[in-house]
């Protein structure tokens, strides 16, 4: 018996703003980002993504790499700026130079590409009209996808809209940690994931008008919660819980973007302030929500809860991660089927992974074990939700390179490929030669 389904698709992911540099090549317009790290004072050290990873100049380079690991999928985010340099009206000529020679390159390698249209770098100009606040950006956001959409027709088959809305909202507009770093009231940020709703769909029917057989879904990072011990009961208190608004923190829930999106209302358990924002809205802007065809999935670590729904602590010691976030395998297990029994559509795990305290070791490799031990153990969980019937078509490992972690600088490495940050020297790290062994045997090798 196999333990993943035959086609199951194996890659990693990584994103325009974290890893390309080139900020201001080839008629690029600046976007939030390029702002909120040059301003100051917002990312540790100072860092920012004028260089990152240089992998605008490094294609052939990095692709040649990918295939070195065995991927068979590569998820990229394209940076909006460099399509259309104002957010809006004219495309940038030389806007593809570098994705035309991404795309062909990972195909001429066997290589799926895979698109993200929005991972969190707004061009400044649309910023400027309100970014996400404004729906007007709907508009640009579904021309912009169009133009993607078209350019690509033939050789890209699979969209992602936007990348984890919940981020987007809370901490771009909600808590200020990243850009453009406001701190508005909730209704506020209830608004804008509004707003990324009419937007992913207004972009889902561009992409579908121009190139019917593309498939088109959306990346969520909502809270999942995994049962303390697997009985019926205490399985359906992780279930709701999963989805209770009313726990602290609806702002990271998946249900508050996608039950708008498929569902096409809020849900009970929805508090005050996103009542009264529901208050105002047009009714007819839920006749314009798209289901999307799958789900894209970012898990990193869930929350255990006992059998009546109760929050339960980790114990002292237990393990974590480079940053300090929790290890908990089991979430990958429940995830999938969350998502699935509330929503019905086939789902991919758009990131997963972990930042190591990684270093070139005295032999010059990067000997991060303790990559290899999360991604077995996480692997091993996956692999009992397909058992038990959740259709997950593919896993995206994040990262593929080391990268600008946001808010994090560079201090924190989540690559399965190292990066030396001071000439850019790439060194594969033991875990990615491990994960390719996983890759070769469809993951019988777990
Ligand atoms: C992803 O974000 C990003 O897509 C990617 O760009 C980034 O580099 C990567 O992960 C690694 O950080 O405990 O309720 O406050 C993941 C961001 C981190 C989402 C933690 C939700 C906690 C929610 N997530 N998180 S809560």
């Amino acid at each position: 018996m196999n333990k993943f389904p035959k086609n199951f698709l194996w890659g990693a992911a990584c994103a325009s703003y974290q890893c390309e540099g080139a900020w201001d090549e080839d008629g690029k317009g600046p976007n939030i980002w390029d702002d909120f790290c040059h301003m100051g004072g917002h990312v540790k050290n100072q860092d920012n993504g004028d260089i990152a990873c240089d992998c605008y100049h490094r294609v052939q380079e990095d692709v040649a790499l990918m295939k070195q690991c065995g991927l068979q999928a590569y998820r990229f985010s394209v940076s909006w700026a460099r399509i259309f340099p104002n957010g809006d009206g004219i495309v940038n000529p030389l806007g593809f130079i570098y994705y035309d020679e991404l795309v062909d390159s990972l195909l001429k390698n066997g290589i799926q590409p895979m698109i993200t249209l929005y991972h969190w770098d707004l061009p400044s100009a649309l910023q400027d009209r309100g970014g996400w606040l404004n729906r007007d950006i709907t508009r640009a956001f579904a021309r912009y996808a169009e133009v993607v959409a078209q350019h690509f027709k033939g050789r890209v088959h699979t969209y992602m809209t936007l990348n984890e809305p919940q981020c987007i909202a809370q901490l771009g507009y909600g808590v200020g940690v990243h850009a453009p770093g406001l701190v508005l009231d909730e209704e506020k940020v209830a608004q804008v994931f509004h707003v990324l709703c009419l937007a992913h769909s207004a972009g889902m029917r561009a992409i579908k008008a121009v190139d019917p057989t593309a498939t088109v879904g959306v990346v969520t990072c909502g809270r999942q919660c995994y049962p303390q011990t697997d009985t019926p009961q205490n399985r359906e208190s992780a279930y709701q819980e999963t989805f209770n608004l009313s726990s602290p923190g609806w702002q990271f829930t998946s249900n508050i973007f996608l039950d708008s999106l498929i569902l096409r209302k809020y849900d009970e358990t929805a508090p005050e302030t996103v009542r009264r924002f529901a208050h105002t809205i047009d009714p007819s802007d839920w006749d314009m929500m798209e289901t999307p065809d799958f789900i894209g999935i970012n898990i990193y670590n869930g929350e255990m809860v006992d059998a009546e729904g109760r929050y339960v602590k980790p114990h002292p010691g237990a393990p974590v991660t480079a940053c300090k976030w929790k290890v908990t395998p089991e979430v990958m297990h429940y995830c999938t089927l969350h998502i699935y029994r509330r929503y019905g559509i086939p789902v991919y795990i758009t990131e997963n992974g972990l930042s190591c305290n990684d270093k070139v070791y005295l032999d010059g490799a990067v000997h991060d074990a303790e990559r290899i031990d999360f991604l077995h153990r996480y692997l091993l969980e996956l692999q009992k939700g397909i058992a038990e019937g959740a259709p997950v078509l593919g896993y995206l490992h994040w990262s593929l390179f080391d990268n600008f972690e946001w808010a994090e600088g560079y201090d924190e490495r989540f690559g399965m490929i190292y990066v030396d940050y001071k000439d850019g020297r790439r060194i594969l790290k033991d875990s990615v030669k491990w994960y390719r062994n996983v890759i070769e045997s469809n993951g019988d090798s777990l």
